[in-house]
């Protein structure tokens, strides 16, 4: 067996205690080790350093750690495993850790699953499908085999690909480090990764260099490689510990522009290019762009572009269209026309809109969230903590709202170059209605609405809901509108249309939820969006501080449906918000 990391196999162990004691209803516990997980998942390898230089009573300050869980991670460091833990697994030796990856299956159905079909892992839970058994399990019926079946495809659909969330800064820090090796000239990503694409198969890096073998060895030997799968002198191929498989190229430095062109792809978006370039006497290719040799000559092409990109694309009439846009479907023709859009650029989101806080489900204060949006360069952020439909999350009711918001006075007054805003993610229950009063959310500076049950309605009882909900003249934003969660949760169904035009007349923004497992809106929503002339927000649906630095996953969203700055609200400063949102109210 491959030796898991300390932080992962932490994580695993805290989230199979946190579903173990939730099986026996035990309260409390179960989300004190959920957070834990969390916490172990954020952190990686830190925690180590962590334990390394302040023990337990440096671990208690970590977010979502406690006097309990800081003692078990101390134990795991000292002595490689946690006791108390190899005992529960003893008697109840279920892969917890595996099975809660199947969406629909809580604690309770994965101690049912044991106590009435022994069914251990994911392989005895298959076995138990496709023998139909979970039907005998008091209370679950046919229904609930269905449903399960369908998670466990979807979880398998998505496998082997990453959220674009997590492969990103592990590219990002091997490039980093190739970068660093002597000799080496440059170092980039290209592929799905550089089009931030929501989902990645693979990394593909390649590198300029006066010194190849030294590159290969630095590859290989990074501590992110699990296995080699080849190395030869300017090409080699490596399994990541997280599953990815991930390939570096050195590249003469004179190609740079068309190796990079053509393996950031995709490949739909490199064939029409090629197409057009063969039909305007050219052959483009991973070397360069060529002029077609005259009909009989035996003469190779002369090459006429290959240092940059952007030469390329100049060459073929066109602006160069930003990766995120190079999907192989109108990008080429905007660009022959020059009528590619000023895409939003990185960095412009100036306040996060959608925060969590430890009123609810967050892991940290509001004034911990609040400093540590400033501290990644922020000037506002709202707090939109769940409301009371949400009662296994905690969820506020009016009054708690109210009570927050002068929690909110409060630490405003402190804060300096920041402001906090009083908001909510208010549930549209099932008809539509919304978790708090009217009076309430007229309080409030931000009130973004989302759906949290009830997923499976019709489309037209879904449209009608959210059409009931956008109609609240209280209501600023639509929170991750789809409710997709990717590889778990398949989207609600809605009329696109009808809920674009709704927005619009109600001058309600679509948010744009960066966590990267909602991805939510997609880019071909937000490209309808700003077609219909609906404004978008970005924002992070944060649970804790280390979640805040999802914004750039967002705005990449943002990029790849074509949004301007001047399409999403919180590029504005947060007088100009509050302005907007004034007058918006003014008007309606
Ligand atoms: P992934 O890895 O599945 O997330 O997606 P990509 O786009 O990174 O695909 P990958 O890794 O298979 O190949 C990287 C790029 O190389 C791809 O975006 C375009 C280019 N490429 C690969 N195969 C072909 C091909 O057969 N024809 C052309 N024109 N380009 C290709
Ligand atoms: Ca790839
Ligand atoms: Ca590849
Ligand atoms: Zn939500």
């Amino acid at each position: 067996m491959t030796k898991i990391r300390n932080a992962q196999e932490l994580e695993k162990i805290f989230l199979e205690y946190a579903y173990y004691y939730a099986a026996q209803g035990v309260p409390f516990k179960p989300r004190a080790y959920e957070l834990a997980s969390e916490a172990m998942s954020a952190l990686g390898n830190e925690v180590k350093e962590v334990w390394v230089q302040g023990g337990i009573k440096e671990l208690k300050n970590l977010p979502g750690i406690g006097q309990s869980t800081a003692e078990k991670i101390d134990e795991y460091f000292r002595t490689g495993k946690v006791a108390e833990y190899e005992k529960i697994k003893k008697e109840f030796p279920v892969d917890i850790w595996g099975l809660s990856r199947i969406e629909g299956l809580g604690p309770k159905h994965i101690a049912e699953l044991y106590q009435h079909l022994k069914v251990k892992n994911m392989a005895d839970l298959k076995a138990a499908l496709k023998a139909h058994k979970l039907q005998t399990i008091p209370r679950w019926g046919e229904k609930s085999e269905e449903k399960i079946l369908r998670s466990l495809s979807m979880l398998e659909q998505s496998a082997g690909r990453k959220l674009l969330g997590y492969a990103l800064p592990l590219a990002e820090d091997i490039v980093e480090r190739i970068s660093q090796v002597k000799g080496v000239k440059r170092c980039v990503y290209a592929g799905s990764l550089r089009r931030r694409q929501e989902t990645i198969g693979d990394v593909d890096l390649f590198a300029t260099t006066s010194n190849p073998p030294a590159v290969m060895d630095a590859f290989v030997k990074m501590p992110q490689v699990a296995s080699v799968h080849e190395q030869g002198r300017t090409r080699a191929s490596v399994r990541l510990t997280n599953g990815m498989d991930a390939d570096l190229r050195v590249v003469p430095d004179k190609v740079f522009g068309a190796t990079l062109q053509y393996f950031t792809g995709n490949k739909r978006h490199n064939v029409l290019l090629r197409q057009y370039a063969l039909s305007k006497g050219y052959t483009l290719s991973e070397y360069g762009l060529f002029r077609l040799a005259k009909k009989g000559s035996k003469k190779k092409g002369e090459l006429v572009a290959c240092e940059t990109e952007e030469e390329i694309y100049e060459r073929l009439g066109m602006d160069t269209p930003p990766p995120e846009l190079r999907v192989g479907e109108d990008e080429i023709e905007a660009a022959l026309k020059h009528q590619l859009p000023n895409l939003i650029p990185y960095g412009s989101v100036k306040g996060d809109l959608q925060v969590q806080s430890d009123w609810t489900d967050g892991s940290a204060s509001i004034e911990d969230m609040a400093r540590a949006t400033q501290a990644l360069g922020l000037s506002y952020m709202a707090v939109t903590d769940h409301t009371k439909a949400l009662a296994f999350l905690g969820g506020l009711n009016d009054s708690k709202v109210i009570k927050q918001g002068k929690e909110i006075d409060r630490l405003n007054k402190k804060l300096h170059g920041f402001k906090i805003l009083k908001g909510t993610e208010c549930d549209i229950k099932k008809d539509g209605t919304l978790d708090l009063t009217d009076k309430t959310l007229a309080k409030l500076d931000w009130v973004g609405v989302s759906v949290h049950s009830s997923f499976k309605l019709s489309r037209a009882e879904q449209t009608a809901r959210l059409l009931k909900a956008l109609a609240n003249p209280n209501v600023d934003c639509l929170f991750h509108p789809t409710c997709r969660i990717i590889g778990k949760r398949e989207p609600i169904d809605f009329d696109l249309d009808e809920i674009l035009a709704a927005a619009k007349k109600y001058q309600v923004a679509l948010e744009i939820d960066a966590f990267p497992d909602r991805s939510d809106l997609r880019d071909v929503h937000v490209r309808a969006a700003i077609r219909a002339g609906v404004k978008i927000v970005i924002d992070t649906d944060a649970h804790s501080p280390e979640h805040l630095k999802f914004i750039p996953l967002g705005e990449a969203i943002a990029r790849r449906g074509w949004a301007t700055k001047a399409d999403v609200l919180n590029t504005k400063s947060v007088s100009d918000l509050l302005a907007y949102l004034a007058k918006k109210k003014k008007m309606r």
